[in-house]
């Protein structure tokens, strides 16, 4: 298996991810908060683009769905949850369709949608993402989503720890330069927390005195869920058996 690694969503083009699993990586916070929500049992997570895409789907059914993201890090007018993870918990999102929007996560995964297989990764379930990696044996590409198309050393860090864990596992491995350099600072500095500190947007989240988000998003492994994104959609990967083509609403 060949592992290379794009480090922001504004990189991502679909020659990079055509024929391979890509792994959309942006633990601060979207794809923590899907991870989280999909282990709740909401039903779907629909990730847009844009507020207008959000409000034109749950248009006429807006009893149906839960609108939830972040523009600044900050819950969007008139939606009905911010993108902190610790919002969607069981009692809010089960059996819920939730329709998404963030700045760099949602854009991420839409931007990966000409890979063979799109799953969904946080510190919260790398060790599980890795083992569905290995299962479908294609070449890897992770996407980190990155922050305002930089570079995001938090997404960089949790992309070393889900490497580490598959060559722990898969010995017939090949690390393009860049993920290489990913181990390498993984190995360095395993204390994520101690690390992630130096990064722009951890520093942003703290000053929104969302200490506890960080503290959650931080976590390794307690979430074994794999969210995987088809045709519009993301649920846990085994629920999709058979209903791949179902329209997303
Ligand atoms: O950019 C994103 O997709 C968000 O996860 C950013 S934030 O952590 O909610 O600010
Ligand atoms: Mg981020």
């Amino acid at each position: 298996m060949n592992i290379d690694l794009i480090i922001s969503a504004d990189y991502v083009d679909d020659s990079k991810v055509k024929d391979k699993t890509a792994v959309v990586i942006d633990m601060l916070r979207a794809t923590s908060v899907i991870t989280t929500a999909i282990n709740n049992g909401c039903s779907k997570v629909i990730p847009v683009v844009t507020v207008e895409e959000a409000l034109k789907i749950s248009n006429n059914k807006r009893c149906d769905f839960i609108l939830g993201g972040e523009r600044n890090a900050l819950k969007i007018e008139g939606f009905d949850c911010s993108n902190s993870p610790l919002e969607y918990k069981k009692e809010n999102v089960y059996g819920k369709n939730i329709i998404l929007t963030t700045t760099n996560g949602t854009k991420a995964i839409n931007k990966s949608v000409k890979a063979k297989n799109i799953l969904i990764s946080a510190l919260l379930n790398a060790k599980s993402v890795s083992d569905r990696v290995i299962d479908l044996g294609n070449d890897l590409v992770i996407v980190n989503a990155g922050t305002y198309g930089e570079f995001s050393i938090d997404d960089f860090i949790c992309s070393g720890y889900l490497i580490d864990c598959i060559i722990k596992k898969e010995k017939d491995v090949k690390l393009s330069d860049i993920a290489k350099t990913c181990h390498y600072i993984y190995l360095n500095n395993k204390d994520i927390i101690g690390f992630i500190k130096n990064a722009d947007h951890y520093k942003r989240i703290k000053k929104l005195n969302l200490e506890k988000d960080l503290d959650y998003c931080c976590r390794k492994d307690i979430i074994d869920v794999v969210p995987e994104y088809i045709n519009g959609q993301i649920k846990d990967y085994r629920l999709f058996k058979g209903n791949e083509n179902e329209k997303i609403v």
